[in-house]
């Protein structure tokens, strides 16, 4: 159980104690799954050495049939995962707000386990695919489990869960040839899309370069729709749901997602693995923004619509407790793989709201473990119990662990002492909140659903003007990738409802006639479709732009746990490395250094000096920034090195923060003159510094040190892309 696990060291010594008593005790052996021992796991029973084997090898059968069935179905969402534990502490007592009991004592640490997922893509799919990334918590309270099953972004495609299963199969693969795999960019995603306006806000998200964040661990989280708060007094309150992380927001570039796909497909995976067994635990701070009833209709949106937000301008986050993820689970498929997220799990001083979309996935959840976890009792699969005390009469069922004792199965009951009993609230029991509810059985959208734009184009024009030509190449790359041209000119005559520049711009990728699509909306929706649905009514935003939408604008602080590569080989200066990696470490960064082999450096003075990855095992694109250090013979090597050459021009590409002192400078010099950057050196053709360039032949690496770590902050120099003329 989640609580009483011991942490990953003390396991070691656990683990070392249990050998030794199993020793001790004889209990070391191979056994079958009776507890057999075995005497050979080599050789199955055969009649002779060389003879047929035979059917009466029990031990080779049930070892070869538990294999057989090792696999089960993978989730038909979110299926490729990684998962960690942790714990969240409140700040303060929210008592006023909601009786939720682990949101009342500051001392009081919840355990967590937390599920970072894609969505579209199979279980061995790449990490860095163009998507939403899934963010369920699962918080194991006191009063039994509670469930915060949300994305990366604080939309979703469709408001009402009927669409859901249209939606994922317009998304994954193309049922007749299985491809793309874990990507939206082909004809069903973008002929679905363009029929349906209400997707439009979300797909600004998924366009923009949160979907393809730089680590699980800088990305927000979201629970998307607007739930409830409901405190002992009995009173409700809306509450929006936000993770808040604490090392910043960031992402990479598409050019790099496609070749950290190639190199290291277990990107997000291997990065939330190592910050957790190093020590760097991830932390998110929980915010809330908290409306009251009264205020249900003040907006310009509809509260229970889940392709809107309530802008931060409107109503503040505040944030409320943090969470640190400190242990990486013991077995993937134990744990991450069977953890069964469910939005109703609730606990007392938590619950809905109307949203149609929520509504809806409070059917599928246990519906699909069903199925997925083999039957109704998914329940008992250590990492999905509960901490706290669980009794009821259900019974039996596929799997039963529990044993349970006793004649009564069944309430009431004289028989079993009237146990279990009905918790009155005081006791912990949950009460539905008691919303009054009117209304004609009917299936109909409410007229507020009806605005499909405004929240879209407050997004686009909230971005800064990197993050908007970094969506307008993600929707050319997208729709390029569409054959239908149909399907292309919808999705332009959409865009042009978001704003006319930004469909201008795709339409110019995609050699569409501009002119012909900013005129009047013009779906081609198929005949059994009123039109008139779709037409978007036009709302005015109260909101120009809003700070929190951009990430590029978000201030940002320290660079802890960033990844830098150190360019070296043979011969290089042994003291630069060093005080650039002290002072790195300093800040809590991390350098690596990148050679064009394995093994171990000799550097100019004679040390010897660790390589941790040969130019054939990693590439730029795994790393958050460059340092060049100098040493005559290291330089030259480099120069003749076709791999280091692309390293640092790939990181300049990339807008990382380059460092390069002594000789070192000319490697960088070089890569810049590939790419025909001439125009960018200064008249003595040498590389100028600037925000994110720190060159400094004289002066020694500790002296650049901290420009080098200033320039890290922003994590990319944006600026730099505009001088190297981005095609788009
Ligand atoms: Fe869902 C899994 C998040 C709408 C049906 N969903 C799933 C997971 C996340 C979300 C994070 C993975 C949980 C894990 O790690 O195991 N889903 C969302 C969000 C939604 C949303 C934020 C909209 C706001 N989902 C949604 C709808 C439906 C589903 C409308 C169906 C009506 N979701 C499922 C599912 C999954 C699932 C089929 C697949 C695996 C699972 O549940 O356990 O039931």
């Amino acid at each position: 159980m989640p609580k009483d696990r011991p942490k990953r060291d003390s396991k070691n010594k656990k683990v070392q104690a249990l050998e030794s008593v199993r020793e001790q005790s004889g209990d070391q052996y191979l056994t079958t799954n009776q507890g057999l021992r075995i005497n050979d796991d080599q050789n199955s029973l055969k009649a002779g050495p060389r003879g047929p084997s035979l059917l009466e090898d029990f031990i080779l059968r049930e070892k070869i049939t538990h294999f057989d069935h090792e696999r089960i179905p993978e989730r038909v969402v979110h299926a490729r995962g990684s998962a960690a534990h942790g714990y969240f502490q409140v700040y303060k007592s929210l008592a006023s707000l909601t009786r939720a009991k682990f949101l009342q004592d500051p001392a009081v640490k919840t355990p967590v386990f937390v599920r970072f997922s894609t969505v579209a893509g199979s279980r061995g799919s790449t990490d860095l695919a163009r998507d939403v990334r899934g963010f369920a918590v699962k918080f194991y309270t006191d009063e039994g489990n509670y469930d915060l099953v949300g994305n990366n972004m604080p939309v979703f495609f469709i408001q009402d869960a009927v669409k859901f299963p249209d939606l994922v199969h317009a998304v994954k693969p193309e049922p007749q040839h299985e491809m793309p795999q874990a990507a939206s960019a082909h004809d069903t995603f973008w002929d679905f899309i363009s029929l349906m306006p209400e997707s439009m806000h979300m797909v600004m998200w998924l366009m923009s370069d949160r979907a393809i964040p730089r680590s699980f661990r800088m990305m927000e989280g979201f629970g998307v729709h607007t739930f409830r708060f409901v405190n002992a007094q009995g009173v409700g309150r809306f509450v929006k749901f936000h993770w808040k992380p604490l090392l910043g927001v960031h992402s990479i570039l598409w050019d790099e997602a496609q070749k950290i796909s190639g190199l290291d497909p277990d990107f997000h995976r291997r990065d939330l693995w190592e910050a957790i067994e190093t020590g760097n635990f991830p932390e998110w701070e929980l915010g809330v923004q908290v409306v009251e009833e009264r205020d249900e209709h003040k907006f310009e949106f509809d509260l229970l619509d889940p392709t809107k937000i309530i802008p931060e301008e409107l109503v503040p986050v505040v944030r409320i407790g943090k969470m640190t993820l400190d242990r990486n689970p013991d077995n993937f498929f134990s744990e991450t793989e069977q953890v069964a997220f469910h939005p109703g799990h609730l606990v007392p001083g938590i619950d809905f709201s109307n949203d149609p979309l929520l509504q809806g996935r409070l059917f599928s959840y246990t519906d699909t473990q069903l199925i997925r976890l083999g039957g109704p009792n998914f329940h008992e699969i250590p990492i999905n119990r509960p901490v706290a005390p669980l009794h009821n009469n259900q019974r039996d069922g596929h799997m039963r662990q529990t044993i349970n004792a006793g004649q009564a199965s069944y309430h009431p009951n004289t028989l079993g002492g009237g146990c279990p009993m009905q918790a009155q609230a005081d006791m912990g029991g949950f009460l539905s909140y008691a919303e009054k509810l009117t209304g004609s059985k009917v299936r109909e959208r409410s007229k507020s659903f009806f605005d499909h734009f405004s929240q879209a184009a407050l997004f686009w024009r909230s971005q800064s003007a990197s993050e908007q030509a970094h969506l307008v190449q993600a929707l050319r790359f997208e729709l390029g990738k569409v054959d239908v041209s149909a399907i292309r000119e919808r999705m332009v005559a959409l865009l042009a409802q978001v704003d006319k520049k930004l469909a201008a711009r795709v339409a110019e990728g995609l050699g569409l006639h501009v002119t012909s699509i900013t005129g009047p909306l013009n779906l081609s929706i198929p005949a059994d479709d009123d039109p008139r649905q779709f037409q978007p009514k036009r709302a005015t935003a109260s909101v120009e732009k809003s700070a929190a939408l951009s990430m590029v604008l978000a201030p940002k602080k320290g660079i802890q746990t960033r990844k830098v590569a150190i360019l070296a080989a043979d011969g290089v200066d042994g003291q630069a490395v060093v005080s650039m990696k002290t002072a790195l470490a300093a800040v809590g960064a991390m350098a690596k250094i990148v050679a064009p082999r394995s093994g171990v450096l000799k550097t100019a003075d004679g040390t010897d000096m660790k390589i941790d990855f040969s130019l054939l095992t990693t590439g730029s694109v795994l790393f958050d920034a460059l340092y060049i250090p100098g040493g005559e013979e290291s330089v030259w090597t480099l120069l003749r090195t076709p791999k280091a050459s692309m390293f640092t021009h790939e990181a300049y590409l990339h807008c990382k923060p380059i460092a390069a002192t002594g000789a070192g400078v000319n490697v960088l010099q070089s890569a810049m003159s590939l790419l025909g950057l001439h125009k960018s050196m200064d008249k003595s053709g040498d590389v100028p510094s600037d925000e994110g360039i720190v060159v400094a032949r004289q002066a020694s690496a500790k002296q650049v040190a901290a420009r080098f770590i200033k320039a890290m902050e922003p994590h990319r120099h944006w600026a730099r892309e505009i001088e190297l003329a981005s095609p788009e």
